[in-house]
């Protein structure tokens, strides 16, 4: 399957409710309009304040193919330009996707050619390491995972600076999840970044996944991650299974931190590298 089908497949749920409502709409009699347009940005997670934002724009220009200029704000906005830094941490809330999004980035960079090491912080949930280990051995590649009850920030120091990490082209490590409200755990990510940044300075950043089904509570957990880590980039989990893929578009018009990949399932190959245009064109129903 080509990458376009695989995004388009993806987004599914997201584009049938969007095409359900424009079926409703047109099966009522009324005229597409800037309203219709607004009320589908709601139904697919947009965010009300962006939503109104973006129709207020349309209303200015007054294009011709409303629909198409509407595509083409959406594709501006996504459009965020990012470097890629070597030394990758994930972090995220509990079960947003972390530790198979690595997993599955592994297989994808391997494929790549690329020389790559895992270093797992997850040291208080033997569960997490086992699992961490798996998506290595499966995808054959070697990783540092740090003992059992030991300081994350040391695990990461320790896997920092073994051999293996200096011979890698790419770094990823994983963490253990964390509610947005623990400040303990969140004082705990600033001094992983921070021993991370000082044994490879200006070679780390923070990804941030986040599970698209939580809609707009994704803003708020990019609020209070970006206060401890800045993240650098998003990876938006699990559309597959949701509605909410207009989420997307509320993070880049907020924060402009690129969303580098999207998860649509959960299997190997069920990592895309995140592509504005595609990802605008799958959102909605053809034919509209
Ligand atoms: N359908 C679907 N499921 C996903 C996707 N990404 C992750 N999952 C599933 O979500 C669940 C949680 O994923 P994990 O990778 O363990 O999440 P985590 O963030 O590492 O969780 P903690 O370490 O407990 O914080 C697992 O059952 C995954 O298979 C996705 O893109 N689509
Ligand atoms: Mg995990």
């Amino acid at each position: 399957m080509s990458l376009m089908a695989r995004i388009h497949e993806g987004l599914s749920k997201t584009r049938d409710k969007m095409a359900q409502a424009f079926q409703a709409v047109f099966a009522s009699g009324a005229h597409r309009d800037y309203e219709l347009l607004e009320e589908l940005l709601l139904l697919a997670d947009v965010g009300p304040g962006v939503a109104g934002e973006i129709i207020a724009r349309l209303r200015e220009q007054k294009p011709q193919d409303v629909f198409l200029a509407l595509k083409e704000e959406l594709v501006e906005i996504l459009n965020i330009d990012g470097e890629d830094k070597p030394v990758r941490i994930f972090v995220g809330i509990n079960g947003s996707g972390k530790t198979t999004s690595l997993g599955k980035l592994c297989h994808r960079l391997v494929g790549e050619g690329k020389e790559l090491f895992v270093i797992g912080t997850d040291t208080f949930r033997a569960a997490g390491d086992m699992q961490l280990e798996a998506w290595c051995r499966r995808t054959g590649v070697p990783c540092y995972i740090g003992k059992p009850g030991s300081d994350p920030a040391a695990a990461i120091f320790d896997g920092l600076s073994s051999k293996q990490a200096s011979n890698a082209d790419i770094i990823l490590c994983d963490t253990a999840g964390r509610l947005h409200s623990n400040k303990n755990l969140m004082q705990e990510l600033e001094k992983i970044m921070r021993v991370s940044n000082k044994l490879r300075p200006g070679e780390v950043e923070a990804l941030l996944i986040l599970d698209a089904a939580t809609g707009q509570n994704a803003m708020q957990q990019m609020d209070i991650f970006r206060q401890a880590v800045q993240p650098s980039g998003i990876i938006l989990t699990k559309l597959d299974g949701t509605a909410k893929g207009g989420v997307a578009i509320a993070l880049a018009a907020k924060y402009q931190v690129p969303i580098k990949y999207i998860g649509v399932g959960e299997g190997l190959e069920d990592l895309l590298p995140f592509s504005p245009r595609e990802y605008v064109d799958s959102l909605f129903p053809e034919n509209v």
